[in-house]
């Protein structure tokens, strides 16, 4: 695959590959011997690299892959999958305990107030396509093949797995995935809406690069607010809190805000009357 970019590999990580170059992060699930299926450990690890660009003020988009051009991701690792979730190596799994730690990395993907693309070479299967599912906009390669497999392997995702698809494809379409779990080809996928593009493997990270770059040209608060706006209509209350947040930090950023907490500090009344009621 050509690059543009020289990244630079930081963290120490041993599921995962966390890059930063030009206001771009890149994080790749790297256990291509499974297709990239995630197991606890490479979702901790997940969540801490998204943390981390979401914290770093020098990135301004993300770009979530898998290792190789075999697989984005297939989703939960059935082979360490326990009786109630997927057992790591940590304190729960020593006492017997499972976990379905993927919730969590949806819901990070959603809030976190950067663009995330989803670059997608190989599979895109299983609970790998419902993460494919929650970025914002997917470039796929002509090789990529998406599905679900829940209702064949014992499992579903009655969550963003299905009702963000269903958002995504059309209800039909997302039955017909979900019941019949059927493979599609990057073009049905394409056609169907759940991916943005379809670009030659060869130019698979040209392409999300050159979309990253022209995200990185755009005012990050107005994308900020569009992704809060978009997930909010389907994140209920939990999206209108986030939205309401932003809200409220752009308040904050205001002077009329902050007369307010000057007037608490300075022990005198607040001088209101100078901000404008607006139409
Ligand atoms: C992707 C498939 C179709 C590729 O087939 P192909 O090309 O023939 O390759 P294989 O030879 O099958 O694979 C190569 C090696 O990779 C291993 N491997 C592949 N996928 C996995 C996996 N998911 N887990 C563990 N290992 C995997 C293969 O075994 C093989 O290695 P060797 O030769 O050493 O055995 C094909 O691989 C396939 O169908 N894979 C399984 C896809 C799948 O069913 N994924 C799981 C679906 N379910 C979830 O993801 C659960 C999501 C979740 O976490 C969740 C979310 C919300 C609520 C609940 C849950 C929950 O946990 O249940």
């Amino acid at each position: 695959m050509s690059s543009l970019v020289d990244w630079k590999r930081s963290g120490d990580y041993s599921d995962i590959i966390y890059e930063t170059a030009e206001g771009i992060a890149k994080i790749t699930i790297n256990r291509p011997e499974r297709h990239n299926a995630f197991r606890p450990q490479t979702l901790f690890e997940l969540q801490h690299a998204f943390n981390e660009a979401r914290d770093d003020s020098e990135v301004g988009v993300i770009i979530f892959t898998g290792a190789g051009d075999q697989a984005f991701c297939s989703g939960g690792d059935q082979k360490i999958r326990g009786d109630d979730g997927y057992i790591g190596d940590d304190q729960m799994a020593r006492k017997g305990i499972g976990r379905l730690n993927v919730l969590d990395l949806q819901v990070q993907i959603r809030r976190l107030p950067k663009p995330v693309i989803c670059m997608v070479a190989g599979w895109s299967i299983g609970g790998g396509n419902v993460l494919q599912v929650c970025c914002d906009l997917t470039i796929a390669a002509d090789n990529a093949k998406f599905g679900q497999t829940g209702p064949k392997v014992g499992s579903f995702d009655g969550g963003y797995g299905s009702w963000l698809l269903a958002e995504t494809v059309g209800l039909k379409k997302a039955r017909e995935i979900w019941y019949l779990c059927r493979q599609y080809s990057a073009q049905e996928a394409l056609d169907m809406g759940m991916v943005n593009t379809v670009v030659p493997l060869a130019d698979l990270e040209r392409e999300t690069v050159t979309w990253a770059r022209e995200l990185l040209e755009k005012s990050p608060m107005a994308l900020r607010m569009l992704k809060g706006a978009i997930n909010a209509v389907s994140d209920g209350a939990a999206g209108m809190q986030q939205f309401a947040g932003d809200a409220t930090m752009l308040y904050y950023m205001s002077e009329e805000a902050q007369e307010g907490r000057d007037a608490f500090k300075e022990k005198r009344r607040p001088e209101f009357d100078k901000f404008p009621r607006r139409p």
